[in-house]
């Protein structure tokens, strides 16, 4: 049954639902499900090459004839190849992370592409809906991946006094529970990374589920503030070396060394010792795998069960 906020219409979607554009993690295959569950599916172009990122983008069609999104990163060196991939085409929604996504928001707004920024602050929400976001997530430190300062449950309604665009909460969010606690918050929907790594849909590395579904609430922590970019993944081998970097105070050079090719080694080579295993504090709530269309009906089933016992 259709959950309808100013998303629905925004995105034309059944459930106001994103699924996070992971890197490495975020393919046709799994935004393709996404979608056809009356979500948000997004493909993460991430660092991906070009012309593979123009296969994924061409598949998707193949897979889905509803709404789907493109993830920016901005900090990739393929950014602008992303770009013009989306205008070719012509991505429905566009999210952008980590970085200013002003110009972005120009290139793509006059044809019509709703643009929807991830930020980790107010300042940074005003100045996107300035620059003429339709939306905005706001995504809390709960989440992995490269994340801000402040966490969902602060950050969520000091977005949305902040804002006038609908505001979709992430970071902390893996079932109906969540959905609830983020619409009290005053989003109008939700982005959901960590809960989709494990839809039977997703192509990550067995090994990466695996320890997804072995996960407790203290399983996750955060690397690598010393760069500027700190990243929350599930502890490892390669958490505890970066930990031995910050407290031998090493130079940038070392941890981008360390760093270097690590997600892919995890998501696609299942090395889940020494590659990053990037996850949210939800972690914990991930027990098993399932299609996402039924991820998400379970969510919003749940969603309304809570709502309508808090309404009593
Ligand atoms: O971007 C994300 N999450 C990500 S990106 C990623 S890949 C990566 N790997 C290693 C190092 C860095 C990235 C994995 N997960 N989420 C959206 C997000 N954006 N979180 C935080 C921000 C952010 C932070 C600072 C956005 C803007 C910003 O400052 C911009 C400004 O102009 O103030």
């Amino acid at each position: 049954m259709r959950f309808s906020t100013r998303l629905n219409e925004l995105l034309r979607i059944d459930y106001p639902i994103l699924q996070g554009g992971m890197a490495w993690v975020a393919d046709a295959q799994l935004a393709a499900a996404v979608s056809n569950g009356g979500g948000l599916g997004i493909i993460a172009a991430a660092n991906v090459p070009p012309e593979i990122l123009d296969q994924e983008l061409v598949k998707i069609r193949t897979l889905t004839d509803k709404p789907f999104g493109l993830n920016i990163m901005l900090l990739s060196p393929t950014a602008e190849d992303a770009l013009l991939l989306a205008e070719r085409h012509k991505v429905p929604v566009v999210t952008t992370g980590a970085g200013a996504p002003g110009k972005i928001i120009d290139r793509l707004k006059p044809s019509g592409t709703v643009v929807i920024p991830v930020i980790a602050s107010v300042a940074h929400a005003k100045r996107v809906v300035k620059q003429g976001a339709d939306a905005v997530v706001a995504e809390g430190s709960e989440s992995g991946g490269h994340i801000g300062e402040t966490s969902t449950m602060s950050l969520v309604p000091q977005v949305v006094d902040a804002v006038s665009v609908p505001v979709i909460a992430a970071g902390g969010i893996a079932d109906g529970r969540g959905i609830a606690a983020a619409l009290a918050l005053g989003a109008e929907g939700v982005q959901v990374g960590t809960r989709f790594v494990c839809a039977a849909e997703c192509t990550a590395h067995e090994n990466y589920k695996e320890m997804l579904l072995k996960a407790g609430d203290r399983s996750t922590t955060v690397t690598g503030r010393p760069t500027g970019h700190p990243v929350r993944c599930l502890k490892n081998k390669l958490s505890q070396a970066f930990e031995e970097l910050e407290r031998t105070s090493a130079g940038l050079e070392e941890f981008e060394r360390l760093g270097a090719g690590r997600l892919r080694k995890a998501v696609v080579e299942g090395d889940v010792e020494w590659g990053s295993v990037m996850a949210g504090q939800v972690a914990g709530l991930v027990k098993d795998v399932k299609p996402a269309g039924q991820i998400i009906e379970e969510m919003f089933e749940q969603a309304r069960e809570v709502l309508g016992r808090l309404a009593r």
